[in-house]
């Protein structure tokens, strides 16, 4: 018996050295350890033997078995071992490989040209405001001091909602709503869309973006407002640019100017985008009226202040020379991905 038990030890050895999956494995467990195992069966045979031969076998047994249990034991972790490293083999991944060919995005030249300027003008301390594109009339023309007469107001040239609420036509109640929130200093800007009743062509759209400024405070005077303007020409369209205003009228401003810049492609000398003006028209400004001031609950005897707008869509067609507006709206990537 002792004799079978060893051969038992051996063949086991010999398939638990030749088993190469976890599965082998485990078949030969059960085919050596198993209820109906080759060891199970000698261990059942054990009544046969004389009382003296029982504890020696009975104890050579269990040493067999438990050289087996080790065996498998050890070989299941060298099994793992070498699965695992295989894996790691085969799933290795090769960060030297060049990268998938990847298109980037970016923005539109909208909303570019929109952040330049809000840059510019929070380097000069204004901070950026935002209101609804759905507004009260009253906020849209009454407290910025459009008459109930006034030609912007009719129902043909704006979207309204009904006779209290409309879109937006321009900014500035976000800055009617900064004003009636807080007393000065006040110093924001406000870029966003707006609205209103044209026929689309190449220099119009019913919706368009605006960037707007409004600084107020004690002693803000017209000179304030040119030198303000003059640094954001400089800074956004080269320092030699000049500045001019011309007289003009818009209701929330009193007195009111159109501001040109020198032309940045000729510097003033006439070319194909000044017209041969030499200028090129980039803002609508002016000192906001006493009227607007107190409408929002400012003292203007205390107070004054400046505001401009400027259209967004302008600024990007004379910065590219885009003469058709339309381009802007359609996001023909042949388009965009020109800017
Ligand atoms: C412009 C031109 C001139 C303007 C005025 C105001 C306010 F609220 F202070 F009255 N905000 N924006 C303004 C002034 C806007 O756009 C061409």
């Amino acid at each position: 018996m002792k004799k079978q038990l060893e051969e038992i030890l051996g063949s086991a050895a010999a398939e638990i050295d030749a088993a190469e999956s976890e599965q082998a494995l485990k078949a030969v467990q059960v085919a050596y350890l198993g209820k109906k195992g080759a060891l199970t069966a000698i261990l059942r045979g054990m009544g046969a033997l004389s009382a003296e031969e029982r504890p020696v076998i009975g104890a050579f047994a269990n040493e067999v078995r438990a050289k087996i249990e080790t065996e498998i034991e050890e070989k299941l972790s060298r099994i793992r071992a070498s699965e695992l490293e295989e894996r790691l083999k085969n799933e290795r991944v090769d960060v030297t490989l060049p990268a998938h060919d990847c298109k980037f995005g970016r923005l539109h030249p909208l909303s570019q040209v929109e952040k330049e300027l809000c840059d510019i003008f929070v380097s000069m301390g204004f901070s950026v405001a935002e209101g609804p594109e759905v507004e009260l009339a009253y906020n849209n023309f009454d407290a910025l001091n459009a008459p109930a007469d006034h030609p912007s107001r009719d129902f043909q040239d704006t979207f309204y909602i009904n006779p209290e609420v409309l879109l937006r036509t321009q900014t500035s109640p976000v800055q009617i709503r900064a004003m009636k929130g807080k007393q000065p200093p006040i110093r924001i800007i406000s870029p966003g869309r707006v609205y209103r009743c044209d026929e689309v062509d190449g220099t119009h759209s019913p919706m368009f973006h605006q960037l707007e400024g409004l600084l107020v405070d004690r002693d803000v005077s017209l000179g304030d407002l040119k030198g303000t303007l003059e640094q954001f020409a400089k800074l956004y369209f080269g320092p030699d640019t000049k500045t001019r205003l011309r007289p003009h009228n818009f209701p929330f401003t009193e007195p009111s100017a159109e501001v040109d810049v020198s032309c940045f492609v000729c510097g003033g000398k006439g070319c194909r985008l000044c017209k041969g003006e030499g200028w090129i028209e980039i803002l609508g400004s002016g000192m906001v009226h006493p009227h607007v001031l107190e409408n929002c609950g400012i003292d203007p005897e205390v107070y004054s202040g400046f505001a401009f707008g400027v259209g967004l869509e302008r600024v990007v067609m004379i910065k590219y020379g885009i003469e058709d507006m339309r381009y802007l709206y359609e996001n023909d990537l042949r388009f965009l991905s020109q800017f």
